[in-house]
């Protein structure tokens, strides 16, 4: 019966009738393509193109679920029914927990005043310089379908697009802040959001819990005067002035260091509304300043602010009644003026509120060189809590490869996967340093020390000569006395473990350089593993690295040797018996009995699980020899009659069994009637090969002596 039969109906009423499927969308050859190209397609879509699900399918019917008869239930096998209705379930992610509330926009930022001599940040190197920016507007309390005037501080977020990277100055239109210490800003904001037992007032300051903080900090008060006035109720997002609040720093080419503040003046002017219009406001047009933000740049009236900045050094700072990282203070005009050095321009509405306004994400921490921090201790948590927050917002660490938030200059580095990796590095180099370039491989990108950032080295900290500075001490410098003695502590046995499995790793390297270089390295530990090591591969000995600091003989640690301190008792150890029909049973029990009174446990072995006939009744296994190798034990042994020994001496598992106990130096205890495998599988007497009943004298310790007689060591 044909289940697409109201399809006709609903596409009539839609208006779809004539739709062909496919019509004028671009045809398979040209949408095939990288990733980057799918994202672009998608963002091109175009009326006539054919409907498709996610994974290209065109769809025939999108407003009928498939069903078992016309009135029947809904198919589970209906994929084009569950990936709309999947997708839409996951359509929201999580606001921002402040600022949820925003609008955005993109737009340029031109240098109008080189300033070279503060700052060796590139956009500000020549007058005329450019860069794309996208600003992001915002209140704070309110969430994100809060409405656009409610009394509040507004945010002014900025992220430029430069050629050296992203710079974010996510500032205020207020150039002061409420608290001076990260630390209390979850407080601030559990404050001021709507009460956490009643869930309101929604986007309002005027309520207990807000004016209760801020009364016990007095800190606040400086702000609280700026949000009670007109500033916090602004009569557009064109007519506020922006601030970067913080104290930052500019740094030279020779890396001198100048106090910066940033100051973003509109060339509109700074107007606001009156509280009544602006409650108002809030009924009339819940989306006032989005609307003309929006309208202003659709139409061609594109909004700019000049770019200000205030200098000063730390002579100046020192001077001043207050501390310039105090967040709640700002550097009156009049002491410092504003010195205008830039202009932006917004002149493109977004094409898409989710993708880029929402998805945005700034970072405080992201600047460039010529730009960096200052020890405000309300800055110094922003670095922090921006990235951090965004990988909840986001979901991803990958957030950066979100177009919005990708820089526009090339990047590379090491940081691989993560969830919704959209990137495919090639090759194997992700790490580094690395010399895979000797290899002739792609040995990816590197440091660079010339033209990379590099924090300010002075602390800020008056009067204190503890730098920053990413350094290593002198007193770590040490790399190979200690390796040294290691390797000295060990016994003989061990030290020729150590050599063979640098010898079987090195034998893995297929790259010679790689090899040498390990060499070169041992020498500094002990010349004589180097040669053994250099022996087991059959390579000359290359140079010795040279090394930081002299060796340091240390004495000989017994601690550091597992042989010279193993515990040779039963205790936490598993001895496996073999036995076969007509093997003794009362033999078997009593090495079981003594190996778990010992401490230890015991695995019964035969060729079948049975139960198998044996002397004085029948036994069970606990497995199949076969699938039981001596591997899994500690120590071996075995109860076989002559007979069963015969046929097992025939059989590669059995031989085997025994052949690897003696390889890996493991207790053998045996009956007479197994010498007939032990000798085909190569077992000689010695103090590990042992009748039944001396097993529990033994003990399931390995007998190292063993070893140089079985295998060629290094
Ligand atoms: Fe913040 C968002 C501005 C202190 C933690 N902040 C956010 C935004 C602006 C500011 C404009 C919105 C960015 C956007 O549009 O996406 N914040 C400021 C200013 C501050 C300040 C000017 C003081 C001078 N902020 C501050 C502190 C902390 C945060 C002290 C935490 C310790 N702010 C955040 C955040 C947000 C945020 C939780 C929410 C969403 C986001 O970061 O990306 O991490």
């Amino acid at each position: 019966m044909a289940v697409s039969g109201p399809k006709s109906d609903a596409a009539l009423e839609n208006g779809l009738a004539d739709h062909q499927p496919g019509a004028g969308s671009p045809d398979y050859e040209t949408m095939v393509g990288e990733g980057g190209e799918t994202q672009q397609r998608l963002q091109d879509e175009r009326s006539g193109d054919a409907l498709t699900d996610n994974f290209g399918h065109r769809i025939a019917d999108n407003q009928n679920s498939l069903k078992a008869g016309a009135r029947g239930p809904t198919l589970l096998e209906d994929f084009v029914l569950r990936e709309k209705i999947f997708h839409f379930d996951h359509e929201r992610i999580p606001e921002r927990i402040v600022h949820a509330r925003g609008s955005g926009a993109h737009g340029i930022f031109e240098c109008t005043k080189a300033i070279p001599d503060v700052t060796k940040a590139s956009i500000f190197q020549k007058k005329g310089a450019s860069c794309p920016v996208f600003v992001r507007f915002s209140t704070v309390a309110g969430g994100a379908g809060s409405v656009d005037t409610p009394r509040d501080v507004r945010g002014f977020a900025v992220k430029f697009y430069t050629e050296a990277g992203n710079w974010d100055l996510v500032g205020n239109n207020i150039p002061v802040f409420f608290i001076q210490d990260a630390m209390k800003f979850p407080d601030l904001i559990h404050s001021v959001k709507m009460e956490a037992d009643r869930g309101y007032p929604q986007a309002a300051s005027a309520h207990d819990t807000f004016w209760d903080f801020v009364s016990l900090m007095p800190e606040s008060m400086h702000m609280i005067m700026w949000a009670m006035s007109d500033r916090a109720i602004p009569r557009s997002l064109r007519m506020m002035e922006g601030f970067g609040v913080h104290s930052f720093r500019f740094i030279n080419q020779d890396g001198d260091g100048k106090f910066v503040k940033f100051h973003w003046k509109p060339v509109l002017g700074v107007a606001s509304q009156v509280w009544d219009e602006a409650v108002k406001t809030a009924g009339a047009d819940p989306d006032f300043h989005r609307r003309d933000l929006y309208e202003a740049i659709a139409s061609g009236d594109y909004p700019a602010w000049d770019l200000g900045v205030q200098i000063f050094d730390e002579a100046w700072a020192a001077e001043q009644p207050y501390d310039v990282l105090d967040a709640t203070k700002l550097i009156p005009e009049e002491d410092i003026p504003v010195e205008i050095i830039g202009r932006l321009t917004l002149n493109r509405n977004v094409d898409n509120f989710f993708a880029e306004t929402e998805q945005v994400a700034f970072l405080p921490s992201n600047v460039i060189p010529g730009i960096d921090f200052t020890n405000d201790p309300l800055l110094q948590g922003r670095l922090f809590s921006y990235l951090d927050t965004q990988k909840s917002r986001l979901g991803t660490t990958n957030f950066h490869q979100i177009p919005i938030n990708a820089p526009k200059c090339p990047f590379h580095n090491m940081q691989r996967d993560g969830l919704m990796q959209t990137l495919v590095p090639k090759g194997r180099a992700n790490y580094e340093p690395n010399s895979l370039n000797e290899a002739g491989e792609d040995s990816g990108p590197r440091v660079a020390p010339e033209t990379g950032f590099t924090s300010f080295s002075d602390n800020g900290e008056r009067n204190d000569p503890t730098d920053k500075m990413r350094i290593r001490a002198e007193t770590f410098a040490d790399h190979y006395s200690q390796a040294r003695m290691f390797y000295l502590s060990q016994t003989e046995n061990e030290q020729a473990h150590i050599a063979s499995a640098i010898v079987f790793e090195l034998s893995k390297v297929v790259m010679p350089h790689v090899r040498l270089r390990v060499l070169s390295r041992l020498r500094n530990i002990d010349e004589d593993l180097a040669q053994r090591v250099a022996d087991g591969l059959s390579i000359a000995l290359p140079e010795k690295a040279p090394a930081a600091r002299d060796l340091v003989e240390m004495p000989i640690s017994d601690a550091l040797s597992i042989q010279k301190n193993a515990k040779d008792g039963f205790a936490g150890r598993k001895v496996g018996i073999l036995f076969a029909e007509g093997s003794d049973k009362a033999m078997v029990e009593k090495l079981k009995t003594g190996v778990e009174k010992a401490g230890g446990s015991v695995f019964l072995v035969a060729p079948k699980i049975g139960p198998l006939k044996v002397k004085g009744g029948t036994l069970e296994a606990d497995g199949k020899l076969d699938g039981s190798p001596s591997v899994l034990f500690d120590a071996i042994a075995s109860v076989l009659m002559p007979q069963s020994a015969e046929i097992l001496s025939k059989q590669g598992a059995a031989v085997q069994w025994f052949m690897d106990a003696y390889g890996h130096c493991k207790t053998i205890a045996h009956c007479p009637g197994t010498q007939i495998i032990l000798d085909k599988a190569g077992v000689e007497k010695d103090d590990g090969v042992i009748p039944n009943e001396m097993l529990l004298d033994k003990g399931p310790k390995r007998h190292w002596a063993r070893e140089p007689k079985i295998r060629d060591l290094a």
